[in-house]
């Protein structure tokens, strides 16, 4: 996701956190963020192409085999190099450090936090599983209504911006409400299977990269080959799945960081 994306991923997060969850985020948060998850979530793409953090570009997805349509760990996921693995492993430097605080402490836990919301959001995006050939759509270039940009960035930002004008008078705050709205009145039921994992595990990101690559399959690569203009069609079908995905997001970060800091899986 762009920058609005992981906002709203982070904010619809903050309401769903338990009070020890809030406590010890609040004490990992830096200044800057006055206290605000959201205001940080962004943060590792902001750092992403300085020199010294160029190790952390492709923890921002898990490509998947051309036309394949599913995900696999060891397939996908090289030496834990992506975006599944860099889940399991700040889940796991936050977890310990919240399980043993007399261990050194050998991990910057503020970026480690910041990381864990940022991928949390990042492996929501269909497109974030896409086909390793185009790059998750980076190389499929297509035009949004008469714009050119390519299909992950229609992913990313597009269909997002596209609602902002068009429904939430350019106010993502606005769109967060309607979104947290749904969450209480038309998925409340879903919350809770959204936000449990198998079997006492504590992160559980290998799902969500499945229903993302079946989801880029089904909505996002349909009817979208390369030279295509999307327009209202697309706009209007897609439109929900960006949403649910953000709420999906939101939901699956606040059980995480409320199954890492409360000691109960
Ligand atoms: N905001 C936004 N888009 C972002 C980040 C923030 O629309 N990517 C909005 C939400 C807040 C305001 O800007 O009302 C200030 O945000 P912050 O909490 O980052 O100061
Ligand atoms: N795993 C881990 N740290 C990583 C990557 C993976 O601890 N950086 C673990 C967590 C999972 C397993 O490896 O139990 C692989 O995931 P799964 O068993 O869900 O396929
Ligand atoms: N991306 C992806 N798969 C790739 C390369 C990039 O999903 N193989 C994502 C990461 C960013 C966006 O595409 O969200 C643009 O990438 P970059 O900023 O590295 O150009
Ligand atoms: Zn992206
Ligand atoms: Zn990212």
């Amino acid at each position: 996701w762009g920058d609005d994306g992981h906002y709203a991923v982070c904010k619809i997060a903050q309401g769903y956190l338990e009070e020890e969850t809030v406590v010890a985020v609040k004490k990992l948060l830096p200044e800057s963020a006055n206290g605000e998850l959201a205001a940080v979530c962004s943060w590792p793409d902001e750092i992403k192409k300085l020199p010294q953090w160029r190790w952390t570009g492709a923890l921002h997805f898990a490509d998947t085999p051309d036309y394949k349509c599913n995900y696999e760990y060891s397939r996908d996921c090289p030496k834990d190099w992506c975006v599944t693995g860099a889940i399991f492993n700040y889940t796991n430097q936050l977890l310990s450090a919240s399980e043993n605080s007399h261990s050194i402490v050998h991990y910057n836990l503020t970026e480690a936090l910041m990381f864990l919301s940022h991928y949390m959001g990042d492996i929501h995006q269909p497109l974030h599983e896409g086909f390793l050939g185009d790059l998750g759509g980076n190389r499929v270039k297509v035009n949004w209504y008469n714009q050119e940009t390519n299909l992950h960035r229609v992913w990313d930002d597009m269909i997002i911006d596209s609602a902002l004008a068009k429904y939430y008078n350019s106010s993502l705050l606005l769109m967060i409400q309607s979104l947290q709205a749904k969450l209480k009145y038309g998925w409340s039921n879903d919350v809770r299977s959204w936000g449990s994992c198998q079997l006492n595990q504590i992160a559980c990101p290998n799902p969500y990269a499945s229903e993302s690559i079946d989801l880029a399959c089904k909505y996002a690569y349909k009817d979208a080959a390369a030279g295509t203009t999307l327009g209202d069609d697309y706009f209007h079908s897609r439109l929900p799945i960006v949403e649910k995905r953000i709420a999906q997001g939101g939901i699956r970060l606040a059980a995480t960081l409320n199954r890492i800091f409360s000691g109960k899986p």
